[in-house]
């Protein structure tokens, strides 16, 4: 029996230094608004959707923490969209840096149901990039310096009619993410991202950015048989490129959408929560086929380390 829900993308061009909140916000809500047309039941916003992507600069935490993190969620700021996805019944994915009442600094995601609730939280486990300026390098990646690793596991969040899990950008290249999120019957797996195109540590060819991108995506969905909904934010901020490729993909693997520049655009798609019933009755049928038993050094290890001596009959 099909479980059809209507599944947009939001994908953002480039936010700037000088591009203040108001204006930021004023993009999404053009962006919900075409997700209403559509028909969404909810849209899927990036990662640190409402500033530029200020990790690619050395500044002091209480300078980021004053110009790029949200005290409060929702704000002064935000509560446009709030309110006007709850005015047009959309539930949403929005990622931002998040400063807790506590002082803590996190890569936050929430998601928001169609009353304008926030039902679901996640903060950022697998933060790439380094924690110490490296002045020699045209840019930094300093989320290892900005945000703490995220302290509220994997969740996944039934509502909307759907399992739904979350994730945010460098998560989507680690199995372990999507695995944690199909051993609890995901369904459907929402992120942002925001992935620089150029490598500090060596000349990465281009095209290759794009290709790992959607390779985590794909395999991410067909070995968890989920629906993944990626947002990338996107295009050259203040001459700093990062790629697109936002997209829609099913547990078969397939991508059922593809962005295809490097602005403010919108996918949608009805999804069939129903097609990855079959996989999980099937081929990743997990109770049936997975032998953890033998699965030992995914959790007893953080490096790699030597071969395991042999086996034991
Ligand atoms: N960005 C990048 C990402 O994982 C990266 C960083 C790119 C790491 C390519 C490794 C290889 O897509 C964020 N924000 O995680």
């Amino acid at each position: 029996m099909s479980r059809k829900l209507g599944l947009a993308v939001a994908q953002m061009g480039p936010v700037h230094l000088a591009d203040d909140r108001a204006k930021v916000v004023g993009r999404l809500l053009e962006l919900l608004k075409e997700a209403k047309s559509r028909s969404a039941d909810f849209v899927v916003f990036p990662e640190l959707a409402l500033t530029t992507f200020f990790p690619r600069y050395w500044m002091t935490q209480a300078e980021a923490a004053e110009k790029y993190f949200e005290a409060t969620m929702p704000n002064a700021a935000v509560q446009p969209l709030f309110d006007a996805a709850k005015a047009a019944g959309i539930g949403f994915y929005l990622g931002y840096a998040e400063t807790t009442p506590e002082g803590r600094h996190f890569n936050t995601s929430i998601l928001v149901d169609k009353k304008g609730a926030i039902v679901g939280k996640y903060r950022k486990i697998h933060l790439p990039g380094h924690a110490d300026h490296l002045p020699k390098a045209p840019f930094q990646h300093l989320e290892k310096f900005f945000f703490e690793v995220g302290n509220l596991g994997f969740p996944v969040t039934e509502t909307m009619g759907a399992k739904i899990g979350m994730c945010i950008c460098n998560d989507r290249r680690w199995p372990e993410t999507w695995r944690m999120m199909g051993l609890q019957g995901a369904e459907l797996g929402m992120l942002g991202y925001n992935t620089p195109s150029w490598n500090i540590h060596w000349p990465e060819p281009i095209h290759l950015r794009m290709q790992s991108h959607i390779l985590s995506l794909q395999a991410g969905a067909y070995q968890n048989a989920m629906w993944i909904a990626a947002a990338g934010k996107c295009g050259s901020e203040d001459g700093f490129h990062m790629i697109g490729g936002s997209a829609i993909v099913s547990p078969a693997g397939e991508i059922t959408a593809l962005a295809s520049t490097e602005d403010d655009e919108l996918l949608f798609a009805n999804v069939d929560m129903a097609l990855g019933d079959t996989f999980r009755q099937h081929i990743f049928n997990f109770a049936k086929h997975r032998r953890p038993e033998h699965y030992g050094l995914i959790t007893e290890r953080v490096g790699a380390g030597p071969p395991l001596p042999p086996q034991k009959e």
